[in-house]
């Protein structure tokens, strides 16, 4: 049982920096896991295949790679049961179950879901949703929303429209909304001859998605950007100003990937420039190594400092958090229970700082004093707060939520061999 000391607490109270009043607002602030880090972006829709096209790859071959909706329920449950905080589940279309296995995406219903959401309603865990524009027939050309195929592309658009109806079938069940995320991988591995057929053909393809009236208490739609990807190295439809424009104009949120930018870009100064024009905003919290290679997300200055910016800017009623990552070289379960944990450790380190403080000295032009004061809160004891944190939520500690892991590992990946 760890006890915040006097003395930590004296030493934030200088700062005028309630403790208690920080856990109580780190906790609430939702964070959105990736159902994905678990199965490779295998899916369910034929158990057993792996991820195909779209310029997203996991690699590794660790063991214990869940077979079954089941055995990735279990394994979600237990990742879960180690994140404090409020933890919602990220799904997308690919983990369909479905009764009829004819049924192709164009025509998902909320039924091929149903397992899920009575699962999530179980565990009181929010969901969030994605149509699956991969690892499909009608993907492996390198075009969906974009397509130049009349066929292929209405094919991806009813896919789109069907997944709004799930997620606001899934957002009225849970009774807050459900966030859903466009991305596609459409793309030219080469120099592309014609840049704008294709945006004109997912301009209309959106709007045709977007169309169909929902529940707007029960959804939220947000268009994911992208540079580059494999396959799309020269030319990516989807590109950062295309869905800016798009956004703006239909009140959409964007989708901040952090590795879908330049390798020295950060997305951290586009939140403000963006949320003056845009209602709200989606981030993909990942971890880009030379690359955007999808590492699991750590308590990294990337990752502390655009989560700054959220709790300082007040945008944490705009900016919804997802974690995007896939890295099947390690236990799946514990990072996908690492990367919710620190992002949890960045909020809560968040408001623990005195950004009020800061910004005077900014407005009082006092640069050196800005500079030494973020310097100085570095050292501020935060390990004995997070320790804390988890034992308030009945999660636990630092140097006990693996173990927990390995012990399921030892137990349960064996039959999965
Ligand atoms: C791909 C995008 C996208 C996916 C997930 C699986 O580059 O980042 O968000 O990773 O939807
Ligand atoms: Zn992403």
């Amino acid at each position: 049982m760890t006890e915040i000391s006097e003395t930590t607490r004296s030493r934030f109270a200088d700062f005028g920096i309630d403790i208690e009043s920080a856990m109580m607002r780190a906790a609430v602030v939702p964070i959105s896991m990736p159902c994905w880090q678990f199965d490779d972006v295998s899916g369910l829709e034929n158990v057993g295949a792996t991820l195909r096209g779209g310029g997203i790859a996991a690699t590794g071959t660790y063991p214990g790679k869940p077979r079954t909706g089941e055995e990735l329920r279990q394994d979600i449950e237990l990742a879960l049961c180690l994140c404090p905080g409020i933890t919602r589940l990220n799904l997308h279309a690919c983990y369909a179950e479905r009764a009829d296995s004819s049924v192709d995406r164009d025509a998902y219903t909320v039924a091929d879901f149903s397992r899920w959401m009575e699962w999530a309603a179980e565990l009181n865990t929010g969901l969030d949703f994605n149509p699956s524009f991969f690892s499909h027939p009608n993907a492996d050309k390198g075009f969906t929303l974009s397509s130049p195929d009349e066929k292929t592309r209405q094919f991806w658009v009813n896919h789109g429209k069907a997944c709004r109806k799930i997620a606001e079938a899934i957002g009225e069940q849970q009774g807050n909304r459900c966030t859903v995320n466009v991305w596609i991988p459409d793309g030219y591995k080469d120099l592309p001859a014609d840049r704008l057929g294709p945006r004109q053909r997912l301009t209309a393809s959106l709007d045709d998605i977007f169309s169909v009236a929902v529940n707007e208490n029960a959804i939220e739609d947000a268009v994911e950007s992208k540079l580059f990807g494999i396959g799309s190295e020269a030319y990516v439809v989807g590109s950062f100003e295309f869905y800016y424009g798009y956004a703006q104009k239909n009140q959409k949120l964007l989708c901040l990937d952090a590795g879908h930018f330049h390798p020295t870009e950060t997305i951290t100064d586009k939140i403000s420039s963006v949320l003056m024009y845009l209602p709200n905003l989606l981030l993909h919290l990942t971890r880009g190594m030379r690359w955007d290679s999808d590492h699991v997300v750590i308590l990294d200055d990337l990752t502390k400092e655009i989560i700054d910016e959220v709790v300082r800017g007040n945008y944490l009623d705009r900016v919804r958090i997802g974690l995007d990552y896939f890295d099947a070289s390690i236990n799946r379960i514990a990072a996908a229970t690492l990367g919710v944990r620190s992002t949890r450790k960045a909020l809560l380190m968040s408001m623990l700082q005195p950004h009020a403080k800061l910004k005077e000295l900014e407005a009082a032009g006092d640069f050196t004093a800005r500079l030494c004061l973020l310097e100085e809160i570095k050292t501020l004891p935060f390990g004995e707060i997070w320790e804390a944190f988890c034992i308030q939520h009945d999660c636990p500690g630092e140097s006990e939520w693996l173990k927990e892991i390995q012990d399921y590992e030892e137990s349960e990946f064996p039959q999965r061999a």
